[in-house]
This record gives C-alpha cells, structure tokens and sequence, in this order.
C-alpha cells in the first residue's frame, strides 16, 4: 500500500464531531461525507447543552460553536454557520436567519416573516452561504460555501429544512424542499462547504 493510500484510508476512518444541534443539518453533513466517515453528533460526546451563538459574523459563529466543543471536549469537531441573505432586505435575515421571527420562531414562522416582508419586492435575489470551522488538533480552518437562487412568493415542497420551500437555486425548477436530499447536498451552499472540507482532509 503507498503512503498516500495508506494517509486517505487513516483519514477515512476519522472520528469526529459535527457540533450542532440541528438534526436537519446532521443528516445532511453525515450523506454527504458518506458511510466511511463516523461524524459523531453532540450527544454523543455528551455535550447536550445549547452552544452560545453570540457573534455578528457566519464566520465568528462557526468558529465559536466548534470551539465550544473543542475546548470543553478535547475532540477534533467542526460547526457550521449558514445565512440566507436576500438582496431586496440588504442582506437580511443573514446571520439571524434562525431567530428571524423572533426567540422559539418555527421555520414556518421565519418563511412566512420572509415572505411578508418581501411582500412588495420585485427584486427576489438571494443567496445561502455557509461556513465551516473546523478545528484539527488545536488548529482552525474554515471553508465557505455559497448557492444563488430565488425567493418565490409561496413555499413549495416538504423536503429539507428552513427556509427550503421557498428558495429556487439559479439552473433548476424545483425548491430545495421539491428536491431529492442527494441533488440538494450537491448544490448547496452546506454541500459545497462540506466538499472543501473533505478535499482539505484527503489530501493532509
Ligand atoms: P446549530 O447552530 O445548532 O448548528 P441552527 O439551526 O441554529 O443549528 P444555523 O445557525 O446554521 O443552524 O442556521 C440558521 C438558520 O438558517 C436555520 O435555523 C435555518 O432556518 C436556516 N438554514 C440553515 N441551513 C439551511 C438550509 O440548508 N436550508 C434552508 N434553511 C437553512
């Protein structure tokens, strides 16, 4: 076996934690890394307190949440940050996108909120973006992904999470919530993250 197979079959076999409490989120990233990886989830390592999210930034939340764990736990783990931002509201909801209408809110309460403040926008650009922070042995990275769509004016769709019935990515006619989870983590701002991420860990 060559070293570099030997290096790939060792980071194939990886332990680690995906510091989140979004179980949408954790389907996700554990398709999209495949059946070779073990991606442990927050109980699992017995953290089951909710992690503070108290930065302004996608890129200051992530680092802050994978932190948590990596500080309190000593594991290798990652967290990911996601925003959407629409351009008709200046960037809003971006890194509020969870508590968009208000603390507790229900995904259908920030797609409703959404759609009512964008009630009278004919402009319905917007953009999912994503940040990954992973924390390897004490050292930080961080990848970023980014999907450009729409926002229609009524959800469409029960698959996904969040604000996916009423976002239409740029090239397709179906919403990420029409859209079969595969073809979804193939576009997707978390998707394209996450690959950055694997390519990162392949080729240590
Ligand atoms: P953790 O912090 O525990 O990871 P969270 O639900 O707070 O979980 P984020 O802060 O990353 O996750 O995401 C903010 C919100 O953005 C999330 O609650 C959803 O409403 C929305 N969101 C995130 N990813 C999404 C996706 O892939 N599709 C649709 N909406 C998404």
């Amino acid at each position: 076996m060559t070293y570099s197979r030997m290096s790939s079959f060792s980071v194939y076999n990886m332990k680690i934690v995906f510091a989140t409490h979004n179980k949408h989120k954790h389907a996700e990233v554990s398709a999209i890394l495949g059946s070779q990886w073990e991606v442990l989830a927050l109980p699992d390592i017995g953290c089951n307190t909710e992690i503070p999210e108290t930065a302004d930034t996608l890129r200051g939340n992530a680092l802050q949440k994978a932190h948590y764990v990596y500080d309190r736990f000593h594991t290798n783990c990652f967290a990911d940050d996601t925003g959407l931002e629409v351009e008709a509201l200046n960037g809003a909801p971006g890194v509020y996108s969870a508590r968009y209408a208000g603390e507790g809110c229900s995904y259908s309460d920030n797609v409703q909120k959404l759609l009512r403040e964008m009630q009278d926008a004919d402009n319905r650009k917007a953009c999912f973006k994503t940040v990954v922070a992973l924390i390897l042995d004490g050292q930080e990275y961080i990848f970023e992904g980014r999907v450009d769509g729409i926002i229609l004016r009524e959800p469409r769709g029960g698959e996904g999470f969040g604000y996916d019935p009423v976002f239409l990515p740029d090239g397709f006619d179906q919403t990420f919530a029409e859209m079969d989870g595969a073809l979804k983590n193939s576009i997707s701002h978390r998707g394209r993250a996450m690959q950055k991420l694997i390519d990162f860990l392949n080729n240590r």
